[in-house]
């Protein structure tokens, strides 16, 4: 499901090279798989994306962005980690995480992985919906 690399998107948009998507490049970008998208919803998505509102989307801003997306449905994730629970014991080792995560198109480098074990277990095994809680906080 996942192999998207959103920084090779971001460069992909970003086709002045600048480190920063504007309107104008991200209009172009979508409206050739949107041929109806206006500017407006552009405008304001990517206001969205600037969280640290210095009016520029950087690359981490956009990344973050497209990560936050893939958790807007807490269901979804959940029901997602579920199916990587191979024997239904409600958690999730490590390497069971790991997977989904990637799957995902989370950021599932060990450290992130070990960030997200220490906030949520307690014993190396994931509570999933403990793990949906602590994603929306990363
Ligand atoms: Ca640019
Ligand atoms: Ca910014």
């Amino acid at each position: 499901m996942c192999d998207i690399n959103w920084s090779e998107v971001f460069e992909e948009i970003d086709t002045n090279g600048n480190g920063v998507v504007e309107v104008e490049e991200l209009f172009d970008h979508l409206s050739n798989v949107f041929p109806s998208i206006s500017r407006y919803t552009v405008e304001s998505d990517l206001e969205e994306y600037d969280t640290n509102k210095d009016g520029e989307v950087t690359k981490a801003e956009f990344v973050r962005a497209m990560y936050k997306r893939y958790l807007q449905n807490p269901d979804d994730i959940e029901l997602a980690l579920k199916t990587f629970d191979t024997d239904n014991s409600g958690y999730l080792s490590k390497e069971e995480l790991t997977a989904a995560m990637k799957k995902m198109c989370m950021d599932h480098s060990s450290e992130n992985i070990q960030k997200i074990i220490t906030s949520v277990s307690k014993n190396d095994q994931i509570d999933y919906k403990e793990f949906v809680k602590a994603a929306m906080e990363l």
